[in-house]
């Protein structure tokens, strides 16, 4: 197993930036594990710059260290994780970055590689999925946002970022018994986005009811749903308050704090986590890297959960 930089030779602000200084793909035979950024945001609605989080996170994630105790796991020592680096997509066409993206995700994932993947605007969750998929058939999904992300179309545009998870639904990737929002809020455009929403399939969980029921309570109920379906996480960073994440295209008050988002995410320890997606970091917004290093860590405990499950 190669591990990241020993950061007690070599400092941790010195080097190229790979995730956690982890060594890249290349450089090893086999990962279990890889982390990939996909630097795409022509889907977005509001404020650009999703294409810069990839780079951003990889900077924020050279103070990752390399024993995970919230999980009591060393994900790097379990199992071989590495950099995949970037899926290199067309800024100018959306349909064409869409068929890279599940293209190269496939490829990555051809020997049982698993992926952790940075955005990159939400759009991109649907061709992750429909590779995902390919592999494993219908999965279910949690999906931490402030936003359904279940619109129909934009301008009449079918494919953006807040349409992403209507279109799994009708192409049938996911299954429909087990999905859900995690963390939703903020005005809507009217009471039928709700019912559009429920008729799709999706449980939904708002912010609020996190805060009422608490983590504990809040993870039962999503365990539940899911059961031993093989399940993809995928994790839009505004799910956090703009307190935890400034540095976001559609901020939304009243969000969950960064603690409550990682204790949830540990609480899905032992289920059958086939793949990821953190996305929606857009860092010319944050005047601290708050968002990057949030992003950072939330994609080591999701390696972490991949690395229980794969180590033996
Ligand atoms: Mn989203």
């Amino acid at each position: 197993m190669i591990g990241p930089v020993d950061s007690s030779q070599v400092p941790r602000y010195a080097g190229p930036a790979t995730f956690a200084r982890l060594p890249r793909l290349d450089q090893v035979a086999h990962a279990d594990v890889a982390v990939v950024g996909v630097p795409f945001d022509t889907g977005v609605s509001y404020r650009p710059g999703a294409r810069f989080a990839p780079s951003a996170v990889r900077e924020a994630s050279r103070l990752l260290r390399p024993y995970n105790p919230g999980l009591g796991v060393s994900p790097f020592e379990r199992v071989q994780v590495a950099d995949g680096g970037d899926i290199a997509v067309n800024p100018f066409h959306i349909g064409e970055a869409i068929e890279t993206i599940e293209q190269a995700s496939s490829d990555l994932q051809a020997d049982g590689t698993k992926l952790v993947t940075i955005g990159g605007d939400h759009t991109i969750a649907l061709p992750l999925l429909r590779a995902v998929s390919r592999i494993h058939g219908p999965v279910a999904l949690l999906h931490f946002d402030a936003h359904l992300d279940t619109w129909d179309t934009y301008f009449g545009e079918p494919y953006t970022h807040g349409t992403p998870f209507r279109r799994a639904v009708e192409d049938g990737i996911l299954d429909t018994e087990a999905i859900s929002h995690v963390g939703t809020r903020g005005p809507l455009y009217g009471k039928k986005d709700l019912e559009d929403d429920r008729r799709l399939g999706f449980g939904i969980v708002t912010s609020s009811d996190v805060m009422r029921r608490g983590v504990d309570e809040t993870v039962d109920a999503l365990r539940q749903r899911i059961g031993s379906r093989p399940l993809y996480v995928s994790i839009d960073i505004d799910v956090l308050d703009p307190a935890h994440a400034p540095g976001t295209g559609t901020p939304e008050a009243g969000g969950m704090t960064s603690r409550e988002l990682l204790e949830i995410i540990r609480g899905l320890r032992g289920l059958n986590l086939v793949g990821a997606d953190v996305v929606e970091v857009a860092p010319a917004y944050d005047h601290a890297d708050i968002t990057s290093v949030a992003a950072s860590h939330v994609a080591y405990d999701l390696v972490s959960l991949l690395a229980l499950k794969e180590g033996l």
